[in-house]
């Protein structure tokens, strides 16, 4: 009988939790046969609602489950965990500075990570959902020095499905014949959705996505405000954020993580950086990685245009600025 893995889900009575905690439990993630126990953190006043998620993953009645945990203690909830998914954080709200909102996020994120440096496996491996994800990100690994800073990445796989997802309606063939879309840089406006390397099967042929779509205009432009702008137009459209394909993404990231990428294929993940494509290293930035036991690799030596470089530039200047803004907070 496999050993069940402990996997940590914050955030957890909200709505991208919802989605994300049936797909752990199903087996989506980390495999139909791997038994989980699920720790579920929120914060003290939401105890109420998250019964009430515990109750319908008992009602879901999967087989898998070995445990469920909920509680609002960090403590409890990182105790020897091997996967965590990092999706609560404070959300913007109307009136609230920019310097409010770093600060409230590093203080949750640095107690968060004083806790996973206490608590969790040695070998966790980390995604930071709740946005600034990346900064987000840096602050819970500052805070866990006894974890590799390599265990330690935030999420822009919804915005590498997105991407995929636009060249999949464009061409009408389904996202799994493209590979190879690249995410850099922040979760945010600023990044950039790169198809230079990309490929996409036509009727068994495998092509370069920019011959088949021909249209340099509408990928060096519309294409990348799609992507940049999707979130804020599910909020315009829903009223409220992207949950389910926030947790789909958060899903895909965490399976490769732990199963591994496929041949030469890549998928986007924020990671540290190590200087790769000029980016200064200690930025947490989307890059394409490799994935094998576990451990990924950033793709290295692809091509950059001038017009990607600017666009690597100034996602990273903004990474930056951040990552200064809210280490200034840390030190308050
Ligand atoms: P919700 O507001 O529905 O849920 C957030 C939950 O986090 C709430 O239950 C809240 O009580 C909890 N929480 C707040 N502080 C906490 C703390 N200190 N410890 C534990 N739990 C805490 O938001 P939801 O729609 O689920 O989004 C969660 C986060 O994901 C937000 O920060 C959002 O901006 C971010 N997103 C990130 C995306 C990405 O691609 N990286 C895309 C989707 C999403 O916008």
């Amino acid at each position: 009988m496999t050993e069940p893995i402990r996997v940590v889900v914050t955030g957890a009575a909200g709505q991208i939790a919802y989605s994300l905690v049936y797909s752990v439990c199903k087996g989506d993630i980390f495999g139909p046969n791997q038994p989980i126990v699920l720790l579920l953190l929120d914060i003290t006043p939401m105890m109420g609602v998250l019964q009430g998620v515990v109750m319908e993953l008992q009602d879901c009645a999967i087989p898998l489950v070995k445990d469920i945990v909920a509680t609002d203690d960090p403590n409890v909830a990182f105790k020897d965990v091997d996967a965590a998914f990092m999706v609560g954080a404070m959300p913007r709200k109307d009136g609230m500075e920019r310097k409010d909102l770093l600060k409230a996020n590093v203080r949750i994120f640095k107690a968060q990570g004083q806790a996973i440096d206490k608590f969790a496996k040695k070998s966790v491996k980390v995604i930071v959902v709740g946005n600034p994800a990346n900064t987000n990100a840096c602050i819970l690994s500052k805070y866990a020095p006894s974890i590799p800073k390599e265990n330690f990445s935030c999420m822009t796989r919804l915005d590498q499905n997105r991407a995929q997802a636009q060249i999949s309606l464009k061409l009408g063939v389904t996202s799994d014949k493209i590979k190879n879309v690249i995410i850099w840089g922040n979760h945010s406006s600023t990044q950039y959705p790169d198809v230079a390397h990309a490929t996409v099967e036509i009727q068994g042929k495998v092509v370069p996505v920019a011959d088949a779509i021909k249209d340099d205009n509408y990928l060096k432009n519309e294409f990348i405000k799609t992507v940049q702008q999707r979130g804020a137009e599910v909020i315009k459209a829903r009223k409220l954020s992207s949950a389910m394909s926030a947790a789909k993404a958060a899903g895909d990231h965490m399976h490769d993580w732990f199963a591994g990428t496929q041949g030469d294929n890549w998928v986007s993940m924020g990671v540290i950086s190590d200087g790769s494509y000029g980016v200064k290293a200690g930025l947490m930035f989307s890059y394409p990685v490799r994935i094998k036991n576990r451990n990924y690799s950033i793709v290295q030596g692809l091509s950059l245009s001038e017009f990607a470089q600017q666009k690597l530039d100034l996602t990273a200047a903004e990474l930056d600025e951040e990552l200064q803004a809210a280490l200034a907070e840390c030190a308050d």
